[in-house]
């Protein structure tokens, strides 16, 4: 019929305007080819991640579980408040909560008054988080909260008495330099005196094993960082073929960055239909998908004063392989 809506009109392309929808249509139209890694935790790759911590190879999770068993009693202690004021303890990417666990029991087991407000980016993984947290510690406080890392931090300033915020498992390797220090900066800003910070930070240590950790010979790590594009698949109608991209990952031993792609085995051409758009890739092109940077303890000192803060005190393994570190603002 002549008033026939555009809608129903099957050669039109459908753009649909979504965060994600956005940032793939900026990260495919530039060189080199960009995807943020933010994007890896839908439902499949959220589980994926938690195959990945389990993993002989990929050490991070295991060091920094170990570390905060060894120092659980005085991390707990600096965490309380000393005049006894309740404590909000806000989490960020709390993912599967197992490594916080162990401070959760040790603040219950001290009589803390203490709330614990997780946020990540994947409701599923938080669905998980909060049934596993009312089986096993059933009087804790639960505030749970779907939203990426900077849209938590507002509320911050609006929390009474005395707020700890937790940032493990080197989620900050993943931020690219300039925006650690812009989100380390938002985060003091929300800061009062006897605030703290505990920061996962994955260290420096011999490239073999660094690498191993992100190319583990079981492939899990792979069908993590191809997930990505499964995920393009299904929410924006895309149509990569998995067999025609490989996960490639490298460390940068002068940057103490490990960065994963994922590279085109031929030249192709990939529609995505959500933006009406098809992308040439050459044989070999690469999207760079991740970066997850690893410290050294003069570097952590340095973003810390960057950002108005000081480190009270480092956290570690007997290895030093990994630190969880206090911080405070600087005075
Ligand atoms: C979540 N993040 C700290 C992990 C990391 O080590 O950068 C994600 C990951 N990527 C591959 N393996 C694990």
């Amino acid at each position: 019929s002549p008033t026939m809506p555009d809608l129903v009109s099957s050669s039109a392309p459908v753009v649909l305007d979504t965060p994600l929808a956005r940032h793939v249509l900026s990260g495919l139209s530039r060189q080199p080819r960009t995807l943020s890694s933010m994007y890896f935790y839908d439902e499949v790759g959220s589980r994926l991640f938690q195959q990945i911590m389990e993993l002989p190879e990929y050490y991070p999770t295991r060091t920094e579980f170990g570390l905060l068993s060894r120092h659980r009693a005085a991390i707990a202690a600096a965490l309380t408040p000393v005049d006894g004021a309740p404590l909000h303890l806000l989490e960020l990417g709390a993912g599967d909560g197992l490594k916080t666990k162990i401070l959760l029991r040790e603040l219950l087991s001290n009589g803390a008054d203490f709330t614990y407000a997780p946020v990540d980016i994947s409701p599923s993984a938080l669905q998980e988080l909060s049934q596993s947290l009312s089986l096993e510690l059933p009087t804790l406080r639960v505030q749970p909260l779907t939203a990426e890392y900077t849209a938590a931090l507002p509320a911050l300033s609006q929390v009474p008495g005395r707020k700890a915020v937790l940032f493990l498992g080197s989620n900050i390797g993943n931020f690219l330099p300039p925006d650690r220090l812009t989100f380390l900066q938002q985060l003091a800003r929300h800061l009062a005196p006897d605030d703290r910070l505990l920061f996962g930070f994955d260290l420096r240590k011999d490239p073999r094993h660094i690498h191993a950790a992100y190319d583990d010979s079981q492939g899990v790590t792979a069908a993590f960082n191809l997930n990505l594009l499964t995920r393009l698949n299904h929410e924006l109608q895309a149509d990569f073929e998995l067999e025609q991209w490989q996960h490639f990952p490298q460390y940068d031993p002068l940057e103490g960055v490990m960065r994963s792609f994922l590279v085109s085995r031929r030249a192709q051409q990939v529609h995505v239909g959500a933006l009406g758009k098809t992308f040439s890739f050459a044989a070999w092109e690469a999207i760079h998908t991740e970066n997850s940077y690893k410290f050294t303890l003069p570097q952590i000192e340095a973003l810390a004063q960057a950002a108005g803060l000081r480190v009270q005190e480092v956290f570690t393994d007997e290895q030093h392989w990994f630190a969880d570190v206090l911080l405070a603002p600087a005075e």
